[in-house]
């Protein structure tokens, strides 16, 4: 029991005095070998030493701007010049390409539909190529041009084979190589048909 007494005793004698000379050394005032920690006061030591390492780095690195700086004025003002000559450059270019004007707004325009060959005989409904074609958009004022190029004389005749002709427009019978045309100056959905051959139908669209 003794034997371990002194062992504890030597262990923690020997501690304090590690302790202390770590105090110590870093400077600072002593009560006791506990009461200080040796490793607080060499890491505030640290810490000052540290910041006096940033001061020292942001110093220089200020120092670094500010040359930096003043070399980007002096190229600067030689890449400023440069530029200015560049948009001399251009502008002479510019002088001199020729005046290109805006397309005008476009007027009235016509559009063909064709009346295909064998359009007398049912079966160009399936794919809807009874009138070429079937379905067109145009806008108020324009004209659809209806070109009959099939041997057989057709119709093209507003309304539907349900419900007959409305009256809007009616080519009655014209004869193959013949046309016929309607201006559009209403916008709508006119669809039409064949009169003759009721499996024709096609319709306008006027915006
Ligand atoms: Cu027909």
């Amino acid at each position: 029991m003794a034997s371990v007494d002194k062992a504890a005793m030597v262990w923690s004698i020997a501690i304090v005095a590690v302790g202390a000379g770590f105090a110590m050394s870093a400077g600072i005032a002593l009560d006791t070998g506990f009461t200080s920690l040796p490793t607080v006061s060499t890491t505030s030591d640290s810490k000052i030493e540290a910041a006096k390492q940033q001061i020292e780095m942001e110093q220089k690195l200020s120092m670094e701007e500010e040359r930096a700086k003043a070399m980007e004025e002096q190229t600067g003002a030689m890449g400023e010049t440069s530029v200015e000559l560049e948009e001399t450059v251009e502008q002479e270019v510019e002088l001199s390409a020729p005046i290109i004007e805006a397309p005008q707004a476009t007027g009235p325009m016509s559009v063909d539909v064709a009346i295909p060959t064998g359009t007398a005989v049912p079966g160009c409904e399936e794919t809807n190529d009874c009138y070429l074609p079937d379905t067109v958009s145009i806008n108020a004022g324009d004209t659809v041009i209806w070109s009959n190029t099939d041997t057989a004389a057709h119709t093209v005749t507003s309304g539907s084979p349900t419900n007959g002709p409305d009256g809007i427009f009616d080519s009655s019978l014209f004869m193959a190589g013949a046309t016929f045309e309607v201006t559009f100056d209403d916008s709508g959905s006119y669809d039409y048909f064949c009169m003759v051959h009721p499996w024709m139908q096609g319709n306008v669209q006027v915006s």
